[in-house]
């Protein structure tokens, strides 16, 4: 690779790729909610679809509507090199959490393009259909789909708050393929994401690189009292699940601190039953979001929260239904991906240290059936899922040129 150590992408035409994306599926204070499988997600895949064919690749779309943009290589039989991540976003979303991974991936294939860089094996741009599962949980559904995690009959049941089912919302934005998901045979699989945390900015570096990614929970918990008159019900006669949430909420947030400085956990989807001024609350619908690197801390936290909401609901006659909706186990990436971004890092010149992902990402499950390793880069405050969300065209510039060079050192580059 030391004949191409200058090789870098064109930083501006990836900005103005980022930017141009945006504007589909605009939020109300400058991010974006372009959520999974809404007209927004099937507009930007359009748009993402014709930038890969003016680059010349060949677009495959599998049965959970995952795409790849294939770029030959010399040998049509070598396995490709896999690198994308997602074009959904949370409904208030930023403009680069999964879109700056997709056209980074896209950006690194223009590069080559323009200097007619051939490689050995093929490069394949992918968008992970649903990597944020806040419209349709789990998240990463259909990178897990196609990693064997989860069955695709179970995940298209899957329903939205209005009771559309991911396959029928597929269909309808006309992105389902045949392609059967799951049959592709990866070389590598690489992903650029914002940190959406602030190591690297407040460290002063330029990359991340990805050793790890935290293991997850999302418990879906309902709780059920009786709705009742705010006005004349006696205190000691109520069974308000409202309350009842609110002290599972001081639950998970004791839980977590008591095993820092890594474990988190938060509750972020609410659904209060009747949600009517003067009524009690009967019924609360909410999803509990826990996480560590640590799987043995992860279990333990999931054990006393589960043994905590029993306790909680005893106590105040109300009664509780704990599933599990979503779950990984903390991820560590493969160590020659890790070393391809490492050295890439490196070779341009970039300050960089090993990290772990806060955050999940289709990188998690697809690193279960192929080699994987993350890039990442600063992202301002460290804020991600808030309109807010914001990174430097320099930023974001540094990690498509390290995506690119791990990508090419691992495709092989051909004379
Ligand atoms: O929840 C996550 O970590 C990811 O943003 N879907
Ligand atoms: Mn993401
Ligand atoms: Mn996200």
């Amino acid at each position: 690779m030391s004949q191409l150590s200058n090789l870098q992408i064109n930083g501006d035409r990836l900005w103005d790729s980022l930017m141009e994306m945006a504007k589909i599926g605009p939020g109300v204070a400058g991010g974006n909610n372009r959520q999974t499988l809404t007209d927004e997600d099937g507009e930007g895949r359009h748009l993402f679809k014709r930038w890969c064919e003016e680059a010349g690749l060949e677009m495959g779309l599998d049965t959970m509507g995952n795409m790849f943009a294939r770029r030959e290589g010399t040998d049509p039989d070598a396995l490709p090199v896999y690198v994308g991540s997602h074009l959904d976003t949370q409904p208030t979303g930023g403009k680069y959490d999964g879109v700056l991974g997709v056209l980074g991936a896209l950006e690194l294939v223009r590069t080559l393009n323009d200097l007619n860089i051939k490689t050995k094996h093929p490069i394949v741009v992918t968008n992970w259909t649903n990597e944020e599962g806040t419209r349709f949980a789990p998240a990463m559904l259909s990178s897990g789909v196609f990693a064997g995690v989860h069955e695709e009959e179970w995940a298209k049941a899957r329903v939205d708050s209005k009771g559309k089912s991911f396959g029928e919302e597929l269909k309808r934005i006309g992105w389902e393929g045949d392609e059967p998901v799951g049959a592709r045979k990866m070389k590598a699989f690489f992903e650029l994401h914002i940190e959406q945390g602030p190591i690297l900015e407040d460290e002063d570096l330029d990359i991340g690189v990805v050793t790890h990614g935290q293991g997850l929970y999302w418990l879906q918990v309902t709780l059920t009292g009786k709705e009742s008159h705010t006005g004349s019900t006696p205190m000691p006669k109520r069974r308000n699940a409202g309350l009842g949430m609110a002290r599972v909420t001081e639950l998970v947030h004791e839980t977590a601190m008591d095993y820092q400085p890594n474990a988190v956990g938060a509750i972020g989807h609410v659904e209060v039953y009747p949600n009517s001024r003067n009524i009690i609350p009967g019924k609360c619908v909410f999803t509990v979001d826990i996480r560590s690197p640590s799987k043995e801390t992860l279990e333990t936290m999931k054990m006393r929260i589960e043994d905590g909401i029993e306790t909680i609901v005893d106590a105040m006659d109300i009664s509780a239904e704990v599933e599990v909706v979503g779950h990984f186990d903390p991820v560590t990436f493969d160590e020659n991906c890790v070393k391809a971004v490492r050295d890439a890092a490196e070779r341009l010149g970039y300050s960089h240290t090993n990290i772990v992902s806060g955050a999940g990402h289709d990188a998690c499950w697809i690193n279960r059936v192929a080699p994987t390793a993350m890039v990442m880069c600063p992202c301002v405050d460290g804020l991600s899922h808030n309109e807010a969300e914001e990174i430097s065209k320099e930023w974001a510039t540094a990690g498509a040129n390290v995506l690119m060079h791990a990508v090419v050192e691992t495709a092989g580059v051909v004379e």
